[in-house]
Order: C-alpha cells, then sequence, then structure tokens
C-alpha cells in the first residue's frame, strides 16, 4: 500500500481503489473487547460540520487552535443524518439501486462530508512514553480521512470493520486534537450496496488502547474437540510469544504449543466457555475459549460430529433511533430475544457486525455465519457489467476486507462458517477472497450465495427457494454442476417477514425434517429498519424526500422496530420448538422428542392441563425421562378429570418450560407446547322458531328488525349494529403485494384491478318464508362478469338470532378471494373508550391460514385496541383463529363451523388507504369482521406465495352465525 499525503483538497483517496493507507495505518488483528492495558474511549459528544463535498473545506481545522466555535455537535458513535433535527441531511433507503450514477470508482461531486473534532487530555496516570498507543476506529461510513495533533495519519474504507492506526509519538498529555472527515460516498459505497439506510458517520466505537512494551499482538486460538475421545486440543498462536494458561483445565502452555485435555465442548446449545489468559511480557489478555470442531463430513456441515439444523435469522444491525449505532444493551436484548424464542443461529447480514456481539453469541450459544462486508447488487441493473468482484482491479480491496473480517473475528467460538458477501454476483475477486480465507483458516467453512456452482464455497446456498424446490434439493433432484449435489444445502435468506407474515413456515420445517442435506435457513430478517420520525412514527424509504427508494421494503422484520416481538416471530418460535410434543388426547398418550443435537432435556419441566371450554379443570406435572439428544419418549397422561360438562370441548395442553433460569431465559419460560383434543363442542340447538313480522317498511325477527324494503338488518335488541354484508375485502398485505420482479401472479393488485375493494351489492329478494326471513344478493365488481350469489338467511327463536350465509360463485373467478365473511359495525363505541372482547379459539395474537402454528385454543380476553398488530405499513391484521364464541360490545356471536374473528376502529377501507400508523385515526364505530375463511400469507413480499392448500378458492361456501344479547 503506497501512501502519499494528499493536499487537504486532493480528494483523489475518496474514489481511488485503494481500500485504506496512511504511514500510521496497522494491518487488520484480533479484536478482544478487555485487557491490562490502558484504554480511553472517545466516544462521546464531537464537534461537527457537514459539507456539501469532499474538498468544500480547506481551512486547517486539523490543526491544533483551530476555533470550531461555530460548528454543532453529534453524538460518536452516530450518523449525522440521524442527528440535528433535519440540519445535517436525511437517510436515504434504496433495497439495490446505488442512489449515485453508477460509474466506478468515482463517486459524485455531492458528497456530504461530516468533518469531527474532538479534543482530548490523556487520563493523569497513562503510562505516556512507554510502549505505543494505537487508535481503533470500529466502523466509519464510508470513508475516513484522519489527523491527529495536526499530523495525518492515514485514510480508511470498509465501513463495517475496524481499522487501527499507531499514534503513540503524536499524543500529548493534554489537548490532543483529533479530527476525522468522513465522506459519505467512496469506491467503497460500490462494495456496500447492502439493502438498508445509507447512513453516515463514524458509528462505532473509536478508541485509545495503550500497547505496552511487549504487549500482546494478534494472536489466534485454535481449539478442537474430538468427539470421539472427549479430548479438547488448545493452541494459541500469538505474534509476541508468552504462555496460555485456563486453570480450569490445569492448561499452563507456551504459545505456539500444544495440549490435549478432557474437555467440554462449546456447542450453541451448551455455550461452554473456558476462561484462560493469554500473557506476555506487557500485556494480560482474558480468552474465553471454547472448544469445537467444524467440518464438512459425508456431505453435512457436522460440528463435533453432528449435523446442525440453522434455526437462524439474518440480523442488520439496527436501532430505531440510532440506525447501526447499537449500544451493548441492544445488543445483548438480540441475543436474548432469539435465544428465547429458540433461535440457534444468526447470519450477520450483511457484514461483520459490531465484534461485543460476537462475544454474547459465544456467551449465550448462537451459531454464526459471519458475513463479510461487500454487496455490489446494484450491477445487476446493468447486467453484472464493471462489477468489482469480477475486475481485478478491485481484489485488492476485497481482499482487505475478507482480512478485516477473519483477523478481527477469528478467535469467537460461535463463528462456524464465513460469509464472501451478499448479492454480489461472481467473479475473480470473490475466488480470491476465498483462497485467502482458506489459507489463514482451515477450521470453519465458506458460504457464499450468489454463485450457483459452488465454485468457492462449501455449501450450496439459496435464498427465498420455493417449498417444491427445497423439496428437490433435499432429494437431490435439483440438477446443477455434479459436485454440489454433494454439498449441504442451506436457504441463506427464506421466509420473507414484511409486513404480515411470513406465511409457510411449518412446510418449510417439514422439508428440513425430512431431508438430511437440508441444513435449515435463516429467515428474512431480525428487525424492521423502521426509523423514529416526528410525524410518521416510524418512517421508511420516500419518507426522507429520497430521489430513489424501496418504501416499506426496509421494514421486513421478525421484530417491529423499538424489538417487540411480532406475531412472526411467535409464530417462528413454535415451528423451531426444539422438543415435539405429540399424542393422542383421548388415548391419553403423548410422545415427547428431544430435537437437540447436543443438549439433553434435563432444563425443561414438563406439566399438563386438562381444559373444559378452554377453562383449566385440573393440571398437572408430568415426568419425561432426561433424553438425550435425537431421543425419545412415549407416556402416559393421568386418567380424564371428572367435572367436565358432558357439552363442553375438551383438550389436554401439555408444555414444557424451562425448570431453572438459565442465562437467556426465565424460570417457567415456555419451550414447547401442544394441545391434544379430547371432545368437541356440542353446539346449541339452531335458533329457530321465531316467525318474521312486517309491520309498515320493518320485518320484526325476534330480537330484531330489518328494513322491509332492503332486509338490512336495522336492529338487534338494545345492540347498535349497522351495515351488516359479506365481505371479502382485505387491506392487501405486503405478501399479498408482492415484489415486482415475482414470476407469480401477485394476487393484492390484481385483486384491486379486479375491483374487490369496491364490490357492489345488488338486492334480488327479500323474501319471509315460513320461519325465516331470506335476503338474496349479488356481490360483485364493476366492469366484471363474475360475481358471489349472496343468500342470508335469518332465524330466531324468539331471543337469539341466526344468519346462515350462502355463497356460490359466478362466471370465472381468475383470482382466490381475499377474505369470505360477514362484516358489520358496533357504533356508539366513543372513541377512547375500551372495548374488551372475549373469545374462545384461537389466540392470544393473530393468525392466517399459514401462520397459525402459534395459536392456541383458549378462552382469550383483550381490548380492541390490543387486537391491533401494529405493522409499520398499516395493512391486514390481527385476525384471531377458529373462534368458537366471541362477545364484543353487547353481543355474543356463536359460529358454525368455527370463524375468523377481527375488530378495529376503522373500516378495512381506512386501513388499506393508510400509509403510516399514525393514519389510522380510531372513530366511533367499531368494525367486526367474522370470516368463514381467509386466503393465506405466503411470503411472496420476496418469496413464494400461499402453498395451494393455504389459497381460497372460490368456491360455493355456507356459514352460520349465531347472536345474543349479553345481559349482565
Ligand atoms: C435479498 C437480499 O439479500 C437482502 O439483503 C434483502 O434485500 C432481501 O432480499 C429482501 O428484503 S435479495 C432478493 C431481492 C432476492
Amino acid at each position: 500500500m503506497s501512501f502519499r499525503s494528499p493536499g487537504v483538497t486532493d480528494v483523489h483517496y475518496v474514489a481511488s481503489l485503494s481500500p485504506g493507507g496512511g504511514e500510521h495505518l496497522l494491518p487488520p488483528r484480533a479484536w478482544y473487547a478487555e485487557s491490562d492495558a490502558r484504554r480511553l474511549s472517545l466516544n462521546g459528544s464531537w464537534r461537527f460540520r457537514l459539507a456539501g463535498s469532499a474538498d468544500a473545506y480547506d481551512d486547517g481545522f486539523a490543526v491544533p487552535g483551530f476555533d470550531a466555535g461555530e460548528w454543532g455537535e453529534v453524538r460518536v458513535p452516530g450518523h449525522w443524518v440521524l442527528q440535528g433535527g433535519g440540519a445535517f441531511g436525511g437517510p436515504v433507503y434504496t433495497n439495490h439501486l446505488y442512489p449515485f450514477p453508477v460509474d466506478p470508482p468515482r463517486v459524485p461531486t455531492e458528497n456530504p462530508t461530516g468533518d469531527h473534532l474532538r479534543v482530548f487530555d490523556l487520563p493523569e496516570d497513562w503510562p505516556i512514553g512507554e510502549g505505543g498507543t494505537v487508535l481503533r476506529f470500529d466502523g466509519v461510513e464510508s470513508c475516513a480521512r484522519v489527523w491527529l495533533n495536526g499530523r495525518e495519519l492515514g485514510h480508511f474504507k470498509g465501513s463495517r470493520l475496524a481499522h487501527e492506526f499507531a499514534v503513540g509519538p503524536l499524543l500529548k498529555a493534554r489537548g490532543n486534537v483529533l479530527a476525522v472527515r468522513v465522506h459519505q460516498w467512496s469506491s467503497g459505497s460500490y462494495l456496500e450496496d447492502q439493502d438498508q439506510w445509507w447512513l453516515p458517520g463514524i458509528f462505532r466505537d473509536v478508541t485509545l488502547l495503550h500497547r505496552p512494551e511487549g504487549c500482546v499482538g494478534d494472536h489466534f486460538v485454535h481449539a478442537s474437540y474430538d468427539h470421539r475421545t472427549g479430548a479438547g486440543t488448545l493452541r494459541v498462536d500469538s505474534e509476541s510469544a508468552g504462555r496460555v494458561t485456563v486453570p480450569e483445565l490445569g492448561i499452563d502452555l507456551a504459545t505456539g504449543t500444544e495440549a490435549t485435555v478432557p474437555v467440554e465442548p462449546w456447542t450453541a446449545e451448551t455455550p461452554r466457555l473456558y476462561d484462560g489468559v493469554l500473557a506476555t511480557a506487557g500485556e494480560r489478555v482474558p480468552l474465553r475459549i471454547g472448544f469445537r470442531t467444524v467440518a464438512l463430513e459425508d456431505g453435512l456441515i457436522k460440528v463435533n460430529g453432528q449435523p446442525l439444523l440453522f434455526r437462524g435469522v439474518n440480523r442488520h444491525e439496527f436501532h430505531p433511533a440510532t440506525g447501526r449505532a447499537l449500544d451493548a444493551e441492544t445488543m445483548r436484548r438480540d441475543v436474548l430475544l432469539m435465544k428465547q424464542h429458540h433461535i440457534n443461529a444468526v447470519r450477520t447480514s450483511h457484514y461483520p457486525p459490531h465484534p461485543a456481539f460476537l462475544d454474547l453469541c459465544d456467551e449465550l450459544g448462537l451459531w454464526v455465519v459471519d458475513e463479510c462486508d461487500l454487496e455490489t447488487h446494484g450491477f445487476v441493473e446493468q447486467a453484472w457489467r464493471d462489477n468489482p468482484v469480477d475486475d481485478d482491479r478491485w481484489t485488492p480491496a476485497l481482499l482487505d476486507r475478507a482480512a478485516r473480517m477473519v483477523e478481527r473475528d477469528k478467535n469467537h467460538p460461535s463463528v462456524v462458517v464465513w460469509s464472501l458477501g451478499n448479492e454480489a454476483g461472481t467473479g475473480r475477486g470473490l475466488t480470491a477472497m476465498a483462497h485467502s480465507i482458506r489459507s489463514r483458516d482451515t477450521s470453519r467453512l465458506i458460504h457464499y450465495e450468489g454463485d450457483p456452482d459452488c465454485h468457492d464455497t462449501d455449501m450450496y446456498s439459496r435464498m427465498y427457494a420455493s417449498h417444491a424446490e427445497v423439496e428437490r434439493i433435499g432429494r437431490r433432484l435439483d440438477g446443477g454442476p455434479k459436485d454440489r449435489r454433494g454439498l449441504p444445502f442451506i436457504l441463506c435468506e427464506y421466509a420473507h417477514a414484511m409486513g404480515n407474515g411470513p406465511g409457510g413456515l411449518t412446510e418449510y420445517r417439514h422439508l428440513f425434517d425430512t431431508y438430511e442435506r437440508c441444513q435449515g435457513g435463516f429467515v428474512w430478517e431480525w428487525i424492521d429498519h423502521g426509523l423514529e420520525h416526528p410525524a410518521y412514527g416510524y418512517a421508511y424509504g420516500g419518507d426522507y424526500g429520497e430521489e430513489l427508494h424501496d418504501g416499506n421494503f426496509v421494514c421486513d422484520g421478525l421484530l417491529f422496530p423499538d424489538r417487540t416481538p411480532s406475531p412472526g416471530l411467535t409464530e417462528y418460535k413454535k415451528v423451531i420448538e426444539p422438543v415435539r410434543i405429540e399424542g393422542d388426547g383421548r388415548a391419553g398418550t403423548v410422545r415427547v422428542t428431544n430435537l437437540y443435537a447436543f443438549a439433553d432435556l434435563s432444563q425443561l419441566a414438563f406439566t399438563w392441563s386438562y381444559e373444559a371450554d378452554g377453562v383449566p379443570l385440573a393440571t398437572g406435572t408430568l415426568a419425561v425421562p432426561e433424553l438425550g439428544p435425537g431421543e425419545r419418549a412415549e407416556l402416559k397422561l393421568p386418567e380424564r378429570p371428572a367435572g367436565a360438562d358432558p357439552t363442553a370441548e375438551t383438550r389436554w395442553t401439555v408444555r414444557a418450560a424451562l425448570a431453572q433460569a438459565t442465562p437467556w431465559g426465565e424460570r417457567g419460560h415456555e419451550m414447547a407446547w401442544a394441545q391434544l383434543p379430547v371432545s368437541t363442542r356440542v353446539l346449541a340447538p339452531a335458533a329457530v322458531g321465531a316467525r318474521p313480522a312486517r309491520s309498515g317498511d320493518r320485518v320484526t325477527l325476534g330480537p330484531a328488525v330489518f328494513d322491509a324494503r332492503t332486509g338490512a338488518l336495522a336492529s338487534f335488541g338494545a345492540v347498535a349494529l349497522t351495515g351488516l354484508r359479506l365481505d371479502v375485502w382485505r387491506a392487501p398485505t405486503d405478501n399479498d403485494e408482492g415484489a415486482a420482479w415475482q414470476p407469480d401472479l401477485r394476487y393484492g393488485p390484481r385483486w384491486r384491478e379486479l375491483g374487490l375493494h369496491r364490490m357492489h351489492h345488488r338486492l334480488d329478494s327479500v323474501e319471509s318464508t315460513g320461519d325465516a326471513l331470506v335476503v338474496r344478493t349479488r356481490v360483485a365488481p364493476a366492469a366484471r362478469e363474475m360475481g358471489l350469489a349472496t343468500e342470508y338467511r335469518w332465524t330466531s327463536d324468539g331471543t337469539r338470532l341466526r344468519l346462515t350465509v350462502a355463497v356460490a360463485p359466478e362466471a370465472e373467478w381468475q383470482v382466490p378471494l381475499p377474505r369470505l365473511g360477514i362484516r358489520f359495525g358496533l357504533t356508539d363505541t366513543a372513541p377512547g373508550s375500551r372495548v374488551p372482547v372475549r373469545w374462545f379459539g384461537g389466540g392470544p395474537g393473530e393468525a392466517y391460514p399459514d401462520t397459525a402454528a402459534a395459536s392456541a385454543v383458549g378462552l382469550w380476553e383483550a381490548d380492541v385496541d390490543d387486537l391491533q398488530t401494529p405493522y409499520v405499513r398499516p395493512q391486514e391484521n390481527g385476525a384471531r383463529a377458529d373462534v368458537r364464541w366471541a362477545e364484543i360490545g353487547g353481543l355474543r356471536i356463536e359460529g358454525d363451523p368455527e370463524f375468523w374473528f377481527t375488530a378495529r376502529r376503522w373500516t378495512t377501507e381506512q386501513l388499506d388507504a393508510a400509509r403510516h400508523l399514525t393514519d389510522l385515526v380510531p372513530g366511533d364505530t367499531v368494525w367486526v369482521t367474522l370470516d368463514h375463511r381467509q386466503h393465506g400469507i405466503g411470503s411472496q413480499s420476496c418469496g413464494p406465495g400461499p402453498l395451494p392448500q393455504h389459497q381460497l378458492h372460490a368456491e360455493p361456501a355456507e356459514f352460520t352465525f349465531t347472536f345474543s344479547e349479553l345481559t349482565d
């Protein structure tokens, strides 16, 4: 790396292909959080000014004595675009489009450039003059040039990688001036085209590290485990010679030498770490050693001899207020939430995370696919012409990135796979990266999805493959190069969790269970990147007036921006439970299977409860033998408790929970459950007998009054009810809308094109026949021939009111229906007042046909407002599945068969029109939808749509609701 010190306005380094330079820039090395050497955090408030171009200011700002009195301030770590209330520009969101003209490696003249200044003193006891000092930047987007006390240290790119400078001789006891000029755009931006907000700034820590004489330099901890002998072998290679001690193992050896001793291995399920110390003449560095061996064996990814099943997520670093500047607590929260939801693996999409995150993965146990900071997706727009990964001039920059990842993160037992990057096409540069990684580290496997031939990788990886394709791959019928068919398969991204969804998780899980080649996958993605916004609540692409943007495609996580779990995460938790509970409720038998690969079930306690109509009649504990990994046991439930009403619906619910607190979960944390039905409900006799009676323009039937001319229900006892009619429309979900590039039909746009959001209800007849009032209508969109002949048949027994809806499709329906049910309004519910709902059916959370695994039948209660799921872009949400009966607003509704219950303080049309949650303003009517069926959810916002069995095709249907008034 050659270096010339440019003039301040000479900004050629910004667009040069060089990854960095400067006499003081150091080669990459292992990162560690602790040591006995002194360190000083330079995080905090820095002086800041923004320029519109890279060369705007040449006023000697880096020279001590410069007066920055006029400047603003920013917090470091941080992104300037998220500070200053808009005064420092705004964030930009694009998925894969470069937000500047593509002319690599050049960047636009308009290049927001932030000058950062920080004046600091060394602590009194800083050993000034002894040894050296290193200045470390853990992450700066996208290119920084650094001066200390007026001396230029150098410049660097590689936003999510650490860079260190040797600064020893330049430091003074007091009044040190650190100046950092950060350019938003650089040649590096071409390599950082990840689908996320573009967020410039010094967004990770800045630290001054004292380097005592004889300090620990780079070091590589090799800790393997032989599952046949139970022995671990430790060798620490170190730049400076020293000793390695692990007191618990009686190890005391010289660096570079090896010891083999019996150990407990590290796995993500049993994250056993041994505390050790690497001591050189001048420094002691604590080591946290995990013994494990990663291998590609029999065409499978194995650790310690066992094949892995990744129950993973893709994790971007994100916080709704601070962007990619994450504090320690947020990182820990992510890992805890993952562990609590049975997630066992994380792909660090699409760059190495803050190193402290990997410490947490070691400590709490997650398999990590550590991904390099590389994506050139925007070149797809020009058929990958000029793709940097296939242009040798860029190879040094690529190798620099690979080395900075591997050197920084190589001592983490949790990291089992290196990933070359994401969506970067194919090319020689990737091959060079793979070779350099293999030559440095033979103890891990290599992943890259973008190369279907698996030229450089140890596993076949795909994103968003359909169930059918995964099945073909599982059967090794997927074609492709022969060598590939011998490789393990993972879905590095699947189940796109944008908005309501993802659907189809259960079916993927089934494929992973069936085909050993399919070693699981990583849901896209962990968290919605909605940014806190004063007007919109959470902002997404376009909300900052960006020239190009990809809307709410940036909100596609299992967590809402504030890290509350979305129903998608609850669903995923259920689908990937580490214990399977099955059985036959009538026979009273249960089978428990341990699905862990390494852990036994000794940390779990099992209980049963026996419920009648959702009310527990008795509960007890279930003795489950200590099952080893993969083992199962057949157990007997106790005698069925007596006392259930003979008409009641009864079931067993069997649960497994943590018997004791673990480092990530409280005692009692739910780990698995199943419901085993015993008897089904006995429906009350049909509400018939009363006869409709006409008087003037009204028809009275029991407690109900109808408009004699239109057949519309006008009132039901004291319940103020309005607008009851057939409903087929739902506010399309992101998965209904689908992504523009989806090959299959996207129903959201098609539904709207066909007019399903503006159905006409033609009245054909109103007839009193014996004990029924029968209203016939035809429900159809303007301009189309297809329709639904709809008959409402009302009867009553004098107190209850029964409605049977019969629907018969007419002409050709080219699309499934969004939903099929009735809706009505409950008026007079003053806005702001609480509207409680009780129901017996699926809950507590929302469910749709292909997202219903976590829905448990029970007696549930919630307020209408709490039934809403706050998807960042409003869309259909909040349905409760398998509802037998529900009570709301003085009304009890019983269904035959079970129905989907939804209630909200706005109409579907208002929900559909809203762009942000702040657009939804409660009115004084609660709109209730009772659906006979719902169309599935799928994950077509980036993947396949709902599976055929979850689609709602227009076909003849009949369903009944019985209404009664609640008296309290
Ligand atoms: C895939 C990307 O790898 C990921 O970064 C994200 O953009 C995701 O899709 C969608 O949210 S690429 C996809 C367009 C195939």
